[in-house]
């Protein structure tokens, strides 16, 4: 199996399962991950996921032995790239939080595959190469759109032409990803948050998520009446309703993700 799946309480833990390649990833562990998100997606108690990597690595990119140039032949990238964007089109129009927890190096498309989640966190020992320009390719898989949005883009550049690796520490540093943990403790702590999430009012969470997208390329103008709607949304939900009135009671909001 190239993923793994765990059902855990209020939420599913995704892990790449392909550690002898370091994760690397194939078109059908893409289309597996996909399935996995949708599967998450349409559970209703399911609300919130956490992907992460298994054995030493999060995610090596493209498995170069699959897209290798053959008898001059050049490789379908087409395809193999459109499968690997339903990914990251559902990552980010998933209406739930997601954490990405990066347990060691993250290259090409795996660093990316991390970027795309909503929560990132890496283990000290983990860095993030951005190793396309070494063998002649793009960022891809929305790194071009990613990078400059998160470092700016003078680290953009410096990330995409150089391919040198950035440290877990120097991501946090540069904005590209949320905390560096220790490495022992990455795993529990990325449960914690993800546990800790799916506990909160998730519909809202899952809105904030498309306004914070849709901020990209909205005017102040349009991004307000966007706030306005999607907030309009939230006043009818029982999550609204209970956040509220747990305010006014003095105490803690039991949420439902309704
Ligand atoms: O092609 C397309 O357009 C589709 C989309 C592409 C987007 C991309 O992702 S392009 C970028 C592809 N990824 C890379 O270029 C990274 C290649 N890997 C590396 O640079 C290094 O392996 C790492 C920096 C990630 C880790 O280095 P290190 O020293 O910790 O490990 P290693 O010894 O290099 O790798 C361990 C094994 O995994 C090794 O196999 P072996 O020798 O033990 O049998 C290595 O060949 C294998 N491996 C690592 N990365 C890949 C891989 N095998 C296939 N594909 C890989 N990407």
């Amino acid at each position: 199996m190239t993923i793994l799946v765990e059902e855990c309480p209020g939420y599913r833990h995704i892990t790449l399962n392909r550690p002898d390649r370091l994760n690397a990833l194939t078109a059908e562990m893409g289309a597996a991950l996909l399935a996995a998100l949708e599967a998450a997606e349409a559970e209703r108690e399911c609300r919130a996921v956490l992907v992460s990597g298994a054995g030493r690595a999060f995610c090596a990119g493209q498995d170069l032995t699959a897209v290798a140039p053959n008898g001059g032949r050049a490789p379908d990238l087409k395809t193999l790239l459109d499968g690997y964007n339903r990914v990251i089109r559902k990552l980010r129009g998933l209406g739930l939080p997601v954490v990405c927890a990066v347990n060691g190096v993250a290259a090409g498309a795996g660093a990316n595959l991390a970027l795309a989640c909503d929560i990132v966190l890496a283990g000290r020992s983990a860095s993030f190469i951005q190793a396309f320009a070494k063998i002649g390719l793009i960022p891809d898989v929305g790194g071009t759109w990613m990078l400059p949005r998160l470092v700016g883009a003078a680290r953009a550049r410096g990330l995409a032409m150089l391919a040198e690796p950035l440290s877990a520490e120097r991501a946090v540093e540069w904005g590209l990803i949320w905390q560096a943990v220790d490495d022992a403790a990455l795993l529990d702590e990325a449960h914690g948050l993800t546990a800790r999430l799916a506990q909160q009012a998730t519909i809202g969470l899952g809105l904030a998520k498309r306004a914070l997208d849709a901020a990209e390329t909205n005017t102040l103008d349009r991004q307000l009446d966007f706030e306005r709607d999607l907030q309009d949304q939230l006043a009818s939900t029982a999550d609204y309703a209970e956040g509220v009135r747990a305010f006014l009671d003095k105490r803690r909001p039991i949420f439902t993700g309704r």
